[in-house]
């Protein structure tokens, strides 16, 4: 069985993370998600719209993913991939050549897709934020 795995903060759920997903998943047989924690998300500089647990339960209903893992720091990923004897690594382009995953090629196979472009959690978050001002400025 060759398993794949990914790792993000998948908020606010989108057609550019679905399509990362899916594409993941065609790469093999079993794809696991290294969900960031809330507590990761701030040493990353990060405030996710949703915590951990909606995070997690919106990846687990999608059919792509296979399972989730807590990821809880930079540092886990060897682990993870002799843990779960995972064949390839993959991650959206945005990440190619940075030296948080080029390391990793010791350990398996490095995968990066092309990100999505004209989507993202923080462009969403920003729309929602002026959608929620606006309705409180009328009521
Ligand atoms: N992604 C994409 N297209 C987008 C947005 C995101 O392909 N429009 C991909 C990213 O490249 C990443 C995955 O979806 O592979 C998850 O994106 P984020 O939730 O933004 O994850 P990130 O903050 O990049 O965290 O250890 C790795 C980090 O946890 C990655």
């Amino acid at each position: 069985m060759k398993v794949i795995i990914t790792y993000g903060t998948f908020d606010l759920l989108h057609y550019g993370h679905i399509r990362l997903l899916k594409r993941a998943r065609e790469l093999g047989d079993y794809l696991i998600v290294g969900l960031s924690t809330d507590e990761f998300n701030e040493t990353k500089g990060k405030t996710s719209y949703y915590n951990y647990e909606i995070r997690k339960e919106m990846l687990e209903a999608l059919k792509y993913v296979d399972k989730v893992i807590p990821e809880k720091n930079w540092e886990q990923k060897p682990g993870d991939i002799q843990k779960y004897k995972v064949d390839t690594l993959v991650m959206g382009s945005d990440w190619e050549n940075s030296d948080r995953f080029t390391y990793l090629q010791e350990y398996c196979n490095l995968t990066f897709l092309s990100r999505t472009h004209g989507i993202s959690s923080t462009l969403l978050k920003g729309n929602l934020i002026k959608e929620e001002s606006k309705e409180t400025a009328t009521v």
